[in-house]
């Protein structure tokens, strides 16, 4: 087998034709044959009835202008590509100090292959397809804040949900909600990553039908996580979370000598208490996200449910097992 696609791999480029290698190739798939068109054939039933022929057309438009994942374009106003330049400036500064390696990695991925940078707001479209690739993770849009429950379930699918505004133009430094800086520059590098892929969705699939108890323990660690969780890397501590990532202040704030750091360690984590007005007043700080992620996990398995779930890449669904 492996002597087969060293083969193909040997042949010359312009001697094979072209093929689809995933699944989104199949957009390229489009090469219509017109023998039998209504448009061109003659003996067609319908050539000479123009409302058939224009209902076809209709409907061969929406064949056409289906797309793997059809997110619609935004255009964005100048004002608003004026703020996201300011904060992807003043941001990427920072970063290489603070950051850890895994969104730098992430976010130079995205510059190269996505178009990221200061001049344009990345379309969710284009940042959805690159997630998929690299770790199966999709976006989609969402009006605004979700519930915790609704947001949790989606990472159990490797969905994220993407807010597409940005923050008012007064105040480019700083969000009160969830924003397309928020989300593009702090979560999404992130997410590119396989191990933290895989950590989200952990958590998504912990949250399926638990309590609301339980959820609010899990959306308290998702935010000192996710959003607001710190790592050591090379005896240093660097940011993580998407929250720091977006917000100058507090990354700066959180990785200088004045806030408190602990562990972390899910039971005390999970009851911390946490605020969305102002800087943390602590941060939880894990060995590494392979200790984040073990550590979790015996979290997660801990939470009692009287059923079990097993996410099915193959047809993107759950399997629920021991149900009563
Ligand atoms: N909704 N749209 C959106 N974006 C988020 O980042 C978000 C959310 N709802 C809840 C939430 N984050 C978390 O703080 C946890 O409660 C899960
Ligand atoms: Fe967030």
């Amino acid at each position: 087998l492996k002597r087969v696609a060293d083969d193909v791999r040997t042949i010359p480029e312009e001697k094979v034709p072209w093929f689809p290698r995933k699944i989104r190739d199949l957009d390229k798939c489009n090469l219509l044959i017109t023998k039998y068109d209504p448009d061109m054939d003659q003996d067609h039933p319908g050539f000479s009835d123009p409302e058939y022929r224009k209902r076809r057309c209709f409907i061969a438009e929406l064949a056409a202008n289906y797309r793997h994942y059809s997110h619609v374009v935004m255009e964005y106003t100048p004002e608003e590509v004026a703020t996201w330049r300011e904060v992807y400036r003043t941001l990427r500064t920072i970063y290489p100090d603070l950051a850890c390696r895994q969104f730098l990695g992430g976010l130079q991925q995205l510059e190269r292959e996505c178009g990221y940078g200061e001049d344009s707001i990345p379309q969710l479209r284009e940042v959805s397809a690159f997630l998929k690739e690299k770790t199966g993770f999709q976006l989609r849009p969402v009006a605004g804040l979700l519930s915790a429950r609704d947001f949790l379930a989606s990472l159990a699918f490797r969905v994220f949900q993407c807010t597409q505004y940005i923050r008012h133009a007064s105040a480019p430094m700083h969000s009160p909600e969830p924003d397309c800086c928020h989300e593009l520059l702090g979560h999404i590098p992130m997410l590119a990553d396989k191990e933290f892929a895989q950590f989200s969705q952990e958590i998504g699939l912990a949250s399926l039908g638990a309590s609301d108890e339980d959820i609010e323990r899990l959306s308290t660690l998702y935010w000192f996580t996710v959003e607001f969780g710190l790592c050591k890397q090379n005896g240093t501590v660097k940011a993580y979370g998407a929250g720091l990532l977006s917000s100058y202040g507090e990354l700066i704030y959180a990785l200088s000598n004045e806030p408190e750091y602990k562990p972390f360690n899910p039971e005390e984590t999970a009851i911390q208490p946490y605020q969305d007005q102002t800087f943390q007043p602590v941060y939880f700080v894990s060995e590494s996200f392979e200790d984040a992620k073990i550590k979790m996990r015996r979290y997660s398995s801990s939470i009692q449910r009287p059923f079990s779930v097993r996410y099915d890449p193959f047809t993107c669904s759950l399997e629920v097992l021991d149900q009563p």
